[in-house]
């Protein structure tokens, strides 16, 4: 029996399953920042494998997991390009000016994929004037976009420009296992047009906290080097880890049904007026209550009279489907709105 978790605002939200609990409880444990944790190990070396790269890093947030890529990959004053609704340009206060000084050169995406022309003339010339481009990053699931799944040829024609470039490509892979569950394929197909992925763990997979990065092992040590000067060297990391082994190998499959209840849920928002912006790939339905005259307060005050979490900003919000809420859940949601519409 899933404990129910009834709370919209995002699949961060997720309680870890028993069996996530009983795995915490009973893991190996040892010094991790000495590699002397088997757990944690054992979590490196499987995301390592499902991904098809050298070597795999545990760290404690996926803000942390990009910083410390995106640090590896790049050198102070560099110039990295990314989409503009990224989540490492937009969400992650900052960080890639001020731990790695480095620029921004931003492109706007149609629907989260940066076409390939727009990636090379964003690329520098060699000249003296100018920042040296080190590095592109990509965000697949796209968050802002609708959580939509760039497909293998998108992925490919972002990696083809970087390498004809002698460019890093980093992917920002929060929800990777979305994207590769909506398009039905294996999730190596998407990685292999990367050379860095950070994956969260403690979104729709579950685990009550960290993400891992992947990747080629230079890049890894020195991603590990940059974890430690940000204080995430952890210790007896093996607790936390422990779900996260649970997560890689049993949790990816039902994200299907999180992709399903999106869908119900979109549909049936509409039949009651609201408009649904993005198009429902995955877990996510991004929505603007103004057609039925609603404000964000209404929302607000209206998901909390039927036991939501979900909260609205202008006339619009991001509601995420995830572990904890099943598709009757999703069927009451739309009914007790329903009845608050009218
Ligand atoms: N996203 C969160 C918020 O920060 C917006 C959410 O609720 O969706 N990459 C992507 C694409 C993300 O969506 C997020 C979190 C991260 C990285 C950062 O992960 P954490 O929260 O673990 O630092």
């Amino acid at each position: 029996m899933v404990e129910k978790n009834l709370d919209f605002r995002s699949d961060t939200v997720t309680w870890p399953t028993p069996e996530m609990r009983e795995a915490s409880y009973k893991a190996k444990l040892g010094d991790d920042v000495y590699r002397d944790d088997p757990t944690v190990n054992e979590l490196e070396a499987i995301g390592a494998e499902i991904f098809g790269k050298e070597a795999g890093l545990f760290v404690t947030s996926g803000t942390q997991g990009n910083a410390v890529s995106v640090l590896a990959h790049t050198q102070r004053g560099d110039e990295i390009i990314l989409e503009e609704r990224s989540h490492i340009y937009v969400n992650e206060v900052g960080g890639l000016a001020v731990m790695g000084q480095l620029m921004a050169r931003t492109i706007k995406g149609e629907k989260g994929w940066m076409r390939p022309d727009d990636v090379r003339a964003a690329i520098r010339a060699d000249n003296i004037h100018y920042p040296r481009t080190s590095l592109v990053c990509v965000e697949n699931t796209h968050n802002s976009a609708g959580g939509i799944a760039l497909t293998p040829e998108q992925m490919k024609s972002n990696w083809d420009v970087a390498k004809e470039n002698d460019l890093g490509l980093h992917l920002d892979g929060a929800r990777i296992f979305n994207a590769a569950v909506a398009l039905g394929v294996d999730v190596k197909k998407l990685a292999q047009y990367s050379d860095t992925i950070q994956i969260c763990l403690s979104k729709g997979l579950s685990a009550p906290i960290g993400s891992m990065v992947v990747g080629p092992q230079d890049l890894m040590n020195s991603a590990r080097k940059y974890r430690k000067m940000l204080g995430g060297g952890m210790r007896q990391a093996g607790i936390i880890a422990a779900p996260g082994i649970i997560s890689l190998t049993k949790m990816v499959d039902r994200l299907a049904d999180d992709h399903r209840n999106a869908k119900i849920l979109a549909e049936g928002l509409k039949k009651l007026g609201i408009k649904v912006l993005n198009d429902v790939q995955t877990n996510m339905v991004y929505v603007d209550f103004s057609p039925i005259g609603w404000t964000a307060e209404d929302w607000n005050t209206a998901c909390v009279k039927i036991g939501w979490k979900s909260r609205g900003r202008g006339t619009s919000t991001r509601l995420v489907t995830h572990y904890g809420i099943e598709e009757e859940d999703i069927k009451s949601f739309l009914d007790g709105m329903g009845k608050l519409i009218g």
